[in-house]
């Protein structure tokens, strides 16, 4: 007989007395039909019972109605400056002006006569310029005789382009025409350290027949060069004057120094 037989088995033997008084047979548990008893009196009514869990959460209400417009509200503060728009498109052209008051009559413009005086000052600043330069040479170092003025131009020209440099002077190329004036004129090379100037000779006109750029003959005086004029390759036609003095025909389209000559009267 297991533990919980054993338990039911007191439990109606208890009842069972309680029922039957002690006039129950005293029966081995072995019967276990239990038979309800009689109603008893209603009890008096308890306390009240603490309150119980709150229920469960009711569906939702229905929206309220809208509500009564507020009043406006003060203006808030300005907010930051934005950054700078695009360049607009160019507007349309305004309308003209008024009219300017009538200017005062002008002077004629006498252009022409007036460019033709700049242009003729033009070339005089030009001669100016040139013959200052001629007069700076000759104050550094002109050479003269009794009768002459020499001057050493140092450009290099062709004869025929030396000589015109100094007819525009009032000379010409220098031309010796005894020894004193050629002894003059080869100290002044010299002097210059120079070895060779054109001088105012030539045989342009008549092959072998010299004479002074001014057209004068040559008269007995000469210094030619040994061996010289030998009109050589049939192209000397103009003559130089070498640092010793002496005379040699040459190519008249060589460039090189040359010596002017002027009179003292002129000068
Ligand atoms: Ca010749
Ligand atoms: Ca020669």
């Amino acid at each position: 007989m297991g533990g919980e037989k054993l338990v039911a088995c007191m439990l109606s033997l208890t009842l069972m007395r309680s029922v039957y008084g002690q006039h129950m047979p005293e029966e081995p548990c072995s019967v276990q039909i239990l038979v309800p008893g009689l109603k008893g009196e209603a009890g008096e009514k308890g306390e009240k019972g603490a309150p119980g869990r709150p229920g469960r959460l009711g569906p939702s209400g229905e929206p309220g109605l809208p509500g009564v417009k507020g009043q406006k509200g003060s203006p808030g503060h300005y907010g930051k400056m934005g950054p700078s728009g695009l360049k607009g498109l160019k507007g349309d052209i305004g309308d003209p002006g008024p009219k300017g008051p009538h200017g005062e009559p002008g002077v004629p413009c006498e252009c022409a006569p007036l460019r033709k005086m700049i242009g003729e000052m033009d070339i005089q600043v030009a001669q100016l310029t040139s013959e200052l330069k001629f007069i700076k040479n000759a104050v550094a170092g002109i050479k003269e005789t009794d009768s002459k003025v020499y001057l050493l131009v140092k450009e290099e020209k062709r004869s025929r382009d030396a000589e015109v440099f100094c007819q525009g002077r009032g000379g010409h190329l220098a031309m010796p025409k005894d020894e004193a004036s050629n002894r003059a004129i080869a100290g002044y090379v010299t002097e210059a350290g120079l070895s060779r100037v054109y001088i105012g000779i030539n045989d342009l006109e008549r092959e072998g027949h010299f004479v002074y750029v001014e057209r004068s003959p040559m008269t007995t005086f000469s210094k030619w060069r040994e061996g010289e004029p030998n009109n050589a390759y049939d192209d000397e036609d103009c003559v130089e004057m070498v640092s010793s003095g002496e005379w040699i025909d040459v190519a008249c389209h060589l460039t090189m120094y040359f010596v002017c000559e002027f009179d003292k009267d002129a000068v």
